[in-house]
């Protein structure tokens, strides 16, 4: 049985978040505004369809898809990508085929805490979250 992803998530750590950003091709202002940020996930499960809100007071993205069926992302600010979330084992993952080489993020969870691995180039942003509710 998967671990359960639904909740409230508070980001705590986030290393190598700039980095990331940087080459996704955000600028200096924008990236400074954006690492000092407190950001929140809303995840809903429901099966195999999942809904993920990134929320904070500059900007929120909302993503849906259902594990094992290819999707396109156009997300204003971001680039643009053909995108797959699949089960590995407890973790899920998302490879994203676009602009940009070695694209894709990681999510897992271990009791109150929610992990996402970031990956862009030779980036690998580590972000941890504690359950709010
Ligand atoms: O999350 O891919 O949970 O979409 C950069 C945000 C992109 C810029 C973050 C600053 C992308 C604004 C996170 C902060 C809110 C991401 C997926 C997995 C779902």
């Amino acid at each position: 049985m998967p671990a359960e992803f639904s909740g409230k998530w508070i980001k705590e750590t986030n290393e190598k978040f700039e980095n990331y950003l940087k080459a996704l091709n955000f600028d200096f202002a924008t990236r400074k505004i954006a690492i000092a940020l407190s950001q929140t996930k809303v995840v809903v499960e429901d099966g195999d369809k999942f809904n993920i809100k990134t929320l904070s007071t500059f900007r929120n993205y909302e993503l849906s898809f259902t594990t094992g069926v290819e999707f396109d992302q156009y997300t204003k600010g971001l680039d643009n990508k053909n995108s797959l979330v699949t089960w590995e084992g407890d973790k899920l993952v998302c490879t994203q085929k676009g602009e940009k080489a070695n694209r894709g993020w990681k999510h897992w969870t271990d009791n109150d805490r929610l992990y996402l691995e970031l990956t862009c180039e030779d980036v690998v942003c580590l972000q941890v979250f504690k359950r709010k509710e």
